[in-house]
């Protein structure tokens, strides 16, 4: 499925009201860190977002360490960063 890839402009007007997240230009993606109280509840929040990137259909790259959880967005067949990508975040940060 063509998914278009975010310009320069659309990605900048999109950065500034996602709180915490950072662009990785390497992997042109959304990178936020999140630490928890201990690993139930980085778990409870692993399985939250797993339940959201099903229902959006749009799957973080994701690494946890006990309580700490680092998520990677980026759309993959849209070689980076897509609309997808900004509504996950957002859907994360709604939680
Ligand atoms: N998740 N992050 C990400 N990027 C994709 O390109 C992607 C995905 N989840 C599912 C998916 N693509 C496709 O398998 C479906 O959209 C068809």
């Amino acid at each position: 499925m063509a998914i278009p890839r975010l310009t320069d402009t659309e990605r900048a007007a999109a950065l500034p009201s996602l709180a915490g997240w950072t662009h990785e230009p390497a992997r042109d993606a959304l990178v936020k860190h999140f630490k928890f109280r201990d690993f139930s509840e980085a778990w409870g929040f692993m399985n939250r977002v797993a339940l959201l990137a099903e229902k959006h259909d749009h799957h973080p790259e994701w690494h946890n360490v006990y309580n700490r959880v680092e998520i990677l967005l980026t759309t993959h067949d849209a070689g980076g960063l897509s609309a997808r990508d900004i509504a996950m975040a957002r859907a994360i940060d709604a939680l």
